[in-house]
């Protein structure tokens, strides 16, 4: 690993603050079949203080928190003569309460799930050590020698968003647009620790399809730079000679990735990224420091686009591109790659690297003419290929090649539309990938739909109970989960904060 750029993103690591939130509210979880996850939390006010074995409640933190957890326990009349065992469930959802989790059935490993079992010798103050991610926590008395009094429930919230820095949005703004920030923000700050992680329930890594997003919407929220530069560096460090860097990485116990783990895409938004980073800074000493990394993760990709235009994946690689079940990515991906090389055009000219900036720009020439030329199918007006892989009509293909500007102006519209309103199109799954048919519409002067859109889905998911937004979701399908079993789902996830920043950057000005 390059030490020198481990160190630059060691001394960037953010502040962290803290703030306190206490509950005593407790509510019931009870079926609701016009809930969207079937059940709903129903208030039942104020916890009672004293407890005996077998006795359990559900309090309510009013919102998302992560942090970690304190609590008092004291013995009532009699003196506590033997542990007290409690068994705690955090949920940032009520549905994922409502399970047990022993008949989670989904391919991750269950010790995702947030459930701990607590023995406590004395009374005392107890300072649980994990970071928890949670609005709903289920304590159960397991075993106590008398009554037992629990009070005082504390999370103290950890994040590096500063929120002084966050200016609210000028008076008049649409207030379902003021709402879709509000949650937009709140799920960017619980993903901000020391670095932009995905989910703070899971997995707590740094990725960088969501870094992408992340930064991208902070430049517009909390501002903080300093993490983005953080991230930047982390991921440059992990470069290897020849290969797409590893989508993604660990901070602890040391900076960590796993082998095999290149993903082209990712490796292209990582290039994005640094582009986005120097556009919204303008700071020239950390893009010219991290742009070899970068300018090599390009060239790889350029030596990737055979002769019709399209791309190949080398063994050991892959793509993401959505979660959307049996999704073909060689045209989304090769999208993402032009997408990334438009920008990394720009970049090279405006850190001297003219011999880049030429080199990329006729190669982005010559390839998206041969992308029309040899994928995109008039008679259906679609990008659609069957030579490199399963005949698909995805939106996902449409509005990244539209991104990566091969087609343009009203033909693009007309592709975008068409895709968008068709039965038989693929559509996407996550916040991530409907990211980028929002910016397809706004590349394409559609603020309006764009704006309608963003109201649209990520709004629906406001209404559907959401505190911040999902990893994953389908307005009609909440069974929706890339593992096989929503409760493994995250509720607090990275990418699907960028509403902000569509917000921010174009609909209110
Ligand atoms: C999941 C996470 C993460 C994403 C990857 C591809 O593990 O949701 O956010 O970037 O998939």
């Amino acid at each position: 690993m390059n030490k020198y750029y481990l160190e630059k993103a060691d001394i960037n690591t953010p502040k962290l603050y803290e703030t306190e939130v206490i509950s005593d509210n407790i509510v019931d979880i009870v079926p609701d079949e016009t809930a969207f996850f079937g059940v709903r939390a129903v208030p039942l006010g104020k916890n009672k203080e004293a407890f005996v074995t077998g006795e359990k409640f559900i309090l309510d933190f009013g919102d998302h928190c992560v942090g970690t957890l304190s609590f008092r326990l004291r013995h009532e009349a009699r003196y506590l003569d033997a542990p007290v065992r409690l068994k705690l469930r955090f949920g940032e959802t009520a549905y994922e309460l409502s399970r047990d989790f022993s008949t989670y059935h989904g391919g991750l490993c269950p010790s995702w799930l947030q459930e701990d079992i607590v023995t406590v010798d004395f009374p005392e103050i107890v300072h649980l050590v994990r970071r928890y991610c949670f609005r709903y926590l289920e304590v159960t008395v397991i075993n106590t020698p008398n009554a037992v009094r629990l009070t005082d429930f504390t999370v103290t919230g950890i994040s590096s968003a500063n929120y002084a820095n966050l200016e609210p949005l000028p008076h008049g703004t649409d207030p379902e647009l003021v709402a879709i920030d509000r949650v937009a923000a709140k799920t960017l700050a619980d993903c901000m620790q020391t670095a932009y992680e995905d989910g703070p329930k899971r997995d707590r890594r740094l990725w960088t399809g969501d870094l992408r997003l992340q930064a991208l919407t902070d430049y517009y929220l909390f501002k903080n730079d300093r993490l983005a530069r953080r991230c930047l560096y982390l991921f440059a460090a992990c470069e290897e000679e020849g290969k797409y860097l590893p989508g993604c990485l660990y901070q602890k116990p040391s900076v960590f990735f796993d082998d095999g783990m290149g993903i082209c895409d990712y490796a292209m938004l990582f290039c994005s990224a640094l582009c986005d980073y120097y556009e919204h800074t303008g700071d020239t000493a950390t893009a010219s420091d991290i742009y070899p990394v970068a300018q090599r993760q390009m060239d790889l990709a350029c030596s990737c686009i055979r002769e019709d235009g399209s791309l190949r994946f080398l063994d050991g690689w892959f793509s993401f591109i959505d979660w959307a079940p049996d999704i073909q990515r060689m045209l989304p991906c090769l999208g993402v790659v032009l997408y990334s090389m438009e920008k990394m055009a720009c970049l090279a000219r405006a850190l001297g690297d003219t011999e880049h900036a030429d080199v990329w720009s006729t190669k982005l020439a010559d390839t998206r003419e041969k992308v029309y030329a040899n994928f995109f199918d008039k008679t259906e007006n679609c990008f659609i290929t069957d030579k490199y892989e399963k005949r698909q009509y995805s939106v996902q293909a449409q509005a990244w090649l539209i991104l990566g500007g091969v087609i343009t102006g009203d033909e693009a519209v007309s592709v975008l539309r068409g895709c968008l309103s068709s039965e038989e199109s693929l559509k996407p799954v996550t916040p991530y990938m409907h990211h980028y048919v929002v910016d397809a519409m706004v590349k394409l002067g559609l603020t309006d739909e764009a704006k309608d859109y963003v109201k649209s889905y990520w709004g629906s998911m406001i209404k559907n109970g959401a505190d911040t937004f999902w990893e994953a979701y389908d307005p009609k399908n909440p069974e929706l989960s890339p593992y096989s079993d929503v409760i493994m789902n995250s509720f607090c996830h990275a990418w699907s904060c960028s509403p902000s920043y569509f917000i921010r950057r174009y609909f209110v000005k």
